[in-house]
């Protein structure tokens, strides 16, 4: 994958002293990890030298190709292997990547928890982490609009722990019996398998209306949060509430969050269906990029806590996991940071077989009895014996970094051979007795519990509406449109009336302005009087992603286009591209094919990475397009050229431009009003920027103009940073792709 990015971008980071760190589970997984070297040659999986990679054992002579014998050990082999290669996907969470990276305390969380992982800061934690879609098979794309999984594996020294959360909050249920429901209404249909990766359809839609608990978590995912830019752009949260207990006995419960530092940031809407085609894969390649540049994907790791006594303090069950804690009730501290920097090596043997299990916590962390969390904690032990048996925790990726003992033996695949003369407890020679606490055993929290057997839950989770309301309340407006413009999409997808026009009835509960804009899209009738719900308007901090812009304004892993043909400037693309390299952005030079392009004064040329065919002004943050009077003439009359400008400019990018490229980019535009000043000259506006004079001589009087005189440079990468032009929607200038 190392093709994907441009090498002077991985010498800076190289250059900075950005690698991979070992760490114990990098050491760990060595032990199992080979190189094919020059001096290797090919034998069968039993170790016997192999003369051919190519020709079955067979009767054959000149004239005649006989029948294959049977006889052949390798030829066998090699095709019953390859039959057999596959193993069952993830019943959800299907398709997905992951990295490796590590994970530190900065503050000790002792007052909550004695586990050292979250109080010892002076350890570095080892971390394997899954990001995924729900729906999608493996094989399907990444930016559909969907939940993102964020699981992740703590290598600690006290066993593993998995936190396996999602980037949404909230979840679409409330008793785990309820799981094969949800999925089987999302996935795709019965009759036909159809749609793929997609919540747009009858039956979904079908599920969220009759089962109403799940109308704060349909909100969510008809944001933005469902379309993200990047994995690393990501929040991620472990969504049920957990329990920390502390030297002294106290228990409070907690919710766990990730916030990147990049910050929250989403695609939108037309780029992800466009990237579903033109580049299915792209949220893989993206981290996979990032890691493999040195700019390493980095997140605050944050715990809202509440004590035990005030469990029942608020107008909703803090054991629901339909609801969030709300910010301003109990605020998220953050404590710790979590680093990406490292690809795996091998695919399936690192992501396909990790295995996560709510189950898995260290001593200091407890479940509560969110009863969601509870059956969770039994299905991902169980769907992990069925994907890959019952010694999936032998397997490297997932075996612990500290010792592992006890009688469980056997079954298929076992391959730790335990020397000894038994095998169970208690024995003769006292072999392998329980721990005690001093020495670390896991003690259950003496929790006193009553109750009536009975299939209930408490009143509080009948509320499904209040949430999903202060959802709503809390975007911002260019956010609140997106909500209505993913339901019209979803909804012009269900071609069952009753199914759009009784869900358009559902958005009333939340509110009516919403219910009504999505209604005179697809069809359907709003209330006509007050509805039964009316909104109660209030609002919560943290929610509207606009909230989490990140932690300084940054273009590193940024993709920024360049466009040239023959005679562009060669000043002004020298410039960009070293000020982008040094800022550890990618820059990808695009030409109208990949022939090397030739500088004006015909003293270089450059090899581009791509073609306007090619690639796609989807794949890109932003667009740069140097002048030159004939390198801007060709791309004026280039219908692809005009239409990367035209897209990412619907796509509300920041696109700059110098020279003569001024002009064709305002005539790929086509909106008079931008880029324009009322004399008619080019100027900034709505995330345009643009250099059309200042014509430098030298490549050093041009970075000088770029940062300083003229700001042109500090203003394309200022706009690039704040990852959209928002400005432009709000003009309803982003209508044209
Ligand atoms: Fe789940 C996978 C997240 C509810 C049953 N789930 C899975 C993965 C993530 C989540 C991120 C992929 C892990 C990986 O990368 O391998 N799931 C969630 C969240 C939930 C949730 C945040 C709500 C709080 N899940 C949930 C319920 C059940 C399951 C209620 C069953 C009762 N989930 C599974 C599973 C999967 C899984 C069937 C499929 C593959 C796997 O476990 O390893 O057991």
């Amino acid at each position: 994958m190392s093709g994907l990015v441009p090498e002077t971008v991985q010498k800076v980071a190289r250059a900075a002293g950005l690698g991979p760190r070992e760490s114990d589970k990098l050491n760990d997984l060595a032990r199992e990890t080979k190189d094919m070297k020059p001096e290797d040659r090919l034998t069968t999986d039993y170790g016997v030298k192999q003369p051919t990679h190519d020709d079955w054992l067979k009767v054959a002579s000149k004239e005649h190709t006989g029948p294959l014998l049977l006889e052949d050990p390798y030829g066998r082999e090699k095709i019953m292997r390859f039959d057999h290669e596959r193993i069952p996907e993830r019943v959800v969470h299907a398709r997905g990547a992951g990295a490796f990276g590590r994970f530190r305390v900065l503050e000790s969380a002792s007052d909550l928890t004695f586990a050292p992982v979250l109080t010892d800061t002076s350890r570095e934690t080892p971390v394997f982490v899954r990001f995924s879609t729900v729906l999608g098979s493996r094989g399907s794309a990444d930016t559909v609009r969907d939940v993102r999984g964020f699981a992740t594996k703590f290598y600690t020294a006290e066993g593993n722990w998995d936190i396996v959360g999602n980037d949404i909050p909230v979840f679409f249920i409330q008793d785990p019996i309820k799981f094969p429901d949800v999925i089987h209404a999302g996935k795709p249909e019965p009759h036909n398998e159809v749609p793929q990766a997609q919540s747009a359809h009858n039956n979904f839609w079908d599920f969220q209306y009759n089962h109403t608990e799940a109308t704060h978590m349909f909100l969510w995912t008809m944001s933005d949060r469902a379309i993200p830019r990047s994995w690393r752009m990501m929040q991620g949260f472990g969504v049920n509430t957990f329990t920390l207990t502390n030297a002294k006995g106290e228990r409070h419960f907690v919710k766990f969050t990730w916030t990147p530092e990049l910050g929250v940031h989403s695609l939108v809407w037309d780029e992800a269906l466009k990237l579903g085609g033109q580049d299915p894969d792209f949220h893989r390649k993206d981290l996979w990029e990032a890691i493999a540049n040195g700019v390493y994907p980095k997140w605050k790791f944050g715990i809202q806590a509440i004590p035990e006594a005030d469990e029942h303090k608020f107008d909703f069950d803090i054991l629901d996991a339909t609801k969030i804690w709300p910010e301003d009730l109990v605020p998220t501290r953050y404590i710790g940071e979590m680093v990406l920097d490292r690809n795996p090596d091998e695919f399936f043997t690192q992501v396909e077989q990790i295995a996560f299990c709510t189950s898995h916590v260290v001593p200091g962390i407890g479940f509560s009895d969110d009863p969601l969390l509870q059956g969770r904690n039994f299905s991902y032990f169980d769907t992990q014996i069925s994907r890959l048996g019952v010694n999936f925790q032998e397997l490297p990726i997932n075996r612990p970094v500290c010792p592992v003992m006890n009688f469980n033996r056997d079954g298929a695949l076992r391959h730790t051979i335990t020397r000894g003369t038994v095998n169970y407890w208690p024995n003769r020679y006292g072999v392998c007795p329980a721990a005690s606490q001093s020495e670390g055993a896991y003690l259950e929290y003496a929790q006193k519990l009553a109750g009536i057997k009975a299939r209930a839950r408490s009143a509080k989770f009948q509320d499904h509406f209040s949430q999903a309301q202060l959802f709503y309340n809390s975007l911002s407006p260019v956010e609140k449109q997106h909500v209505i413009n993913a339901f019209a999409f979803e909804l012009d997808h269900c071609e069952d009336p009753v199914v759009y026009s009784r869900m358009v009835e559902r958005l009333a509960d939340i509110d009516l302005d919403l219910c009504r804009a999505v209604a005179a899209m697809v069809g359907g009738d709003p209330p006509g009087k007050a509805p039964a719900r009316p909104n109660h308007g209030r609002r919560a901090p943290a929610i509207s992603q606009l909230e989490f812009p990140g932690a300084e304004p940054t273009i590193a892993s940024r993709r920024v286009a360049i466009l040239i043909a023959d005679g562009y400037d060669k000043v002004a693309y020298d410039a960009a591209y070293a000020a982008l390299t040094a800022a550890l952005a990618v820059p990808l030079v695009i030409g109208p094919n990949r022939r090397r392009v030739t500088a004006a004064d015909g003293s270089t040329s450059v090899q581009p990475h791509h073609h306007l065919e090619g690639f796609r002004s989807t794949m890109v943050d932003a667009i740069f397009v140097p002048g030159g009077a004939r390198s801007a003439e060709a791309l004026a009359k280039n219908g692809r050229a005009l239409h990367w400008i035209r897209e990412a400019f619907g796509h509300l990018k920041v696109i700059g431009a110098t020279g003569e490229a001024v002009d064709l980019v305002r005539k790929a535009i086509g909106v008079p009003s931008v880029g324009v000043s009322e004399a008619g000259e080019a100027k900034e506006s709505y995330g345009v920027v643009t250099l059309k004079d200042v014509k430098p001589e030298s490549f050093k009087e041009a970075v000088e103009i770029a940062k300083g005189a003229t700001g042109f440079m500090e203003k394309f990468f200022y706009g690039i940073a704040g990852h959209r032009c928002w400005e432009r929607e709000l003009a309803g200038l982003n209508t044209l792709v």
